[in-house]
């Protein structure tokens, strides 16, 4: 298959930490994972149409112009994961990292997947979504995060969201 036809269907996708760890509440945290977003964007061909970045896990509506969508996340989830444990131990100021670290360490000890620790767990739950009316609940369901967690009144007031017109990250057109 050439590169330039390639186009996975567009997906409904959820990254969670293991054990919804909230390791999301700090900016310093959100922002890379933020960038690393934005890097798939823009180096592989990951297409990012809705996005919500709660405390413990990542919604996405995404797919992949290049390669396959899973390959695409392994990336991702490798990458920050890595980058992330790194950020948590070298972090003067993160007074959780006593009760967090062991649970990344003891997780990637338990998953044979795992050489090391384990961030996020393995499975993505895609969904293919076909229709635009389904596509469209997806992306209002996904906004609905953080007014159902009652961070927000309204969807466009959360930052790490499409929702919101200030989000840090920028989304694709459909
Ligand atoms: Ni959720």
């Amino acid at each position: 298959m050439r590169r330039t036809t390639y186009s996975s269907e567009i997906n409904f996708l959820t990254l969670t930490v293991v054990h919804w760890v909230d390791v999301f509440t700090r900016v310093e945290y959100k922002d890379f994972l933020i960038r690393c977003l934005r890097h798939c964007q823009q180096n592989k061909g990951l297409e990012i149409y809705a996005y919500v970045l709660m405390t413990n896990h990542l919604h996405l509506i995404a797919r992949s112009t290049t390669q396959d969508l899973s390959w695409v996340l392994r990336d991702l989830k490798t990458f920050s994961s890595k980058e992330l444990v790194k950020m948590i131990q070298d972090n003067p100021q993160e007074s959780r990292k006593g009760w967090m670290l062991p649970i990344f360490f003891k997780s990637g000890v338990d998953n044979p997947k795992n050489k090391y620790h384990q961030f996020w767990e393995n499975e993505n739950y895609p969904t293919a979504l076909w229709s635009p009316t389904v596509i469209q609940q997806k992306i209002d369901y996904i906004h609905e995060n953080p007014v159902k967690a009652g961070i927000v009144n309204e969807p466009h007031e959360y930052f790490y969201s499409s929702a919101n017109p200030l989000s840090p990250l920028k989304v694709n057109e459909m």
